[in-house]
């Protein structure tokens, strides 16, 4: 018995030693230790032997079985270590590292002066309407009493999908689908921001760029009125000592029509190199809304009036800012873009 046990400690620390996964070391302690296990069948065995010998024999037997134990521990460290290893090799994490820094983005400066200009004409009492980008023909230009020679209906100057369909090239058709919606209910006192399209690429043309329009429909709405609302929101963007000027203009849609201006913002009026020494900033275009237009939509001209207006965002983010360049609001180079 004495041979035996010491043929099992041998054979046990020799198997132990060449173990190479955790499948085979578990394997060998159901060998050794299980329930049929060579060392439990040994100690099972004691029984059979004399009083003298059995505590001799069993103080052996729990020494190699204590020390088969040791071996067994020894081992399942050492490859337990070894998958681990294998397991950061193969993930290539080292957990030692910090986190990776991430930087939070911020809004893009053309969509902070856009959100300002929602807000102001919010605060006058204006709703926001929206509409679709890819638009009829006759929403974007018959509508509004554009000509069929006009050279935006050029297909030098629009996008066209089909004869009928364009890429909207100001945002007006919202207003005219608006007033054809809204009929008979009166007051309509809305803006229209969004992306417009026009075949146009230079240092300050972009084909794709930002409008807000805004249409306020009433009856006894005067001219008086338009001027009072632009002059109210050029003073709240542009800040509160501005004045604005009303020069004569045309727009197919408007009648009359007016470019309005605002007090240079670099020099307050006196002359600069930002306004061409002018003293005068160009900043949207406006008017009252054409008979035709409105008769179009379904009003009677007889009845009710109402002024437009339109600006581009590029342009006043650009006058805001002191950006030169259109093309900066669109690189999106974040060394220009982490200044806003
Ligand atoms: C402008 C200038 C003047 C305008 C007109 C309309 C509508 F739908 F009521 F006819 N919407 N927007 C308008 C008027 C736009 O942009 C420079």
């Amino acid at each position: 018995m004495r041979d035996k046990l010491q043929e099992i400690k041998a054979t046990a620390l020799d198997e132990l030693s060449k173990a190479v996964n955790l499948d085979q070391l578990e394997s060998l302690r159901i060998k050794y230790f299980g329930k049929k296990g060579e060392l439990t069948q040994v100690l099972r065995g004691m029984g059979k032997l004399s009083p003298e010998e059995r505590p001799l024999i069993g103080q052996l037997a729990n020494q190699i079985r204590d020390q088969i134990e040791e071996q067994l521990q020894v081992k399942r460290q050492d490859l337990e270590k070894v998958v681990q290893t294998k397991r950061l090799e193969e993930e290539r994490i080292d957990i030692t590292l910090p986190g990776r820094d991430f930087n939070l983005g911020t809004r893009h400066p053309l969509y902070q002066i856009l959100d300002e200009i929602i807000d102001i004409f919010r605060g006058l009492g204006f709703s926001v309407v929206e509409g679709p980008e890819i638009e009829l023909d006759y929403y974007n230009f018959e509508a509004l009493n554009l000509p069929k020679d006009h050279p935006a209906r050029d297909m030098q100057d629009s996008f066209y999908i089909t004869e009928e369909v364009l890429l909207r090239t100001h945002t007006s058709p919202v207003q005219i689908r608006t007033m054809e919606r809204k009929n008979s209910q009166l007051p309509i006192r809305i803006i229209a921001p969004g992306k417009v399209y026009r075949r146009d690429d230079d240092a300050t043309h972009s084909p794709m760029f930002h409008q807000v329009e805004g249409l306020l429909v009433d009856k006894h709405v005067t001219f008086g009125d338009l001027k009072g609302t632009l002059l109210t929101f050029a003073r709240q963007i542009f800040g509160q000592d501005r004045k604005i000027r009303l020069r004569p203009s045309y727009f197919p849609f408007t009648e009359p029509s007016a470019e309005v201006d605002v007090s240079c913002i670099n020099c307050g009026g006196s002359g600069c190199r930002v306004c061409s020494h002018t003293g005068w900033l160009e900043i949207l275009g406006s008017g009252l809304v054409h008979p035709r237009v409105l008769e179009m939509a379904g009003y009677d001209p007889e009845e009710v009036s109402g002024f437009a207006f339109g600006m581009g965002v590029e342009r006043i983010t650009m006058l805001k800012y002191g950006i030169d360049d259109l093309r900066l609001l669109f690189d999106n180079d974040l060394r220009f873009l982490q200044q806003f």
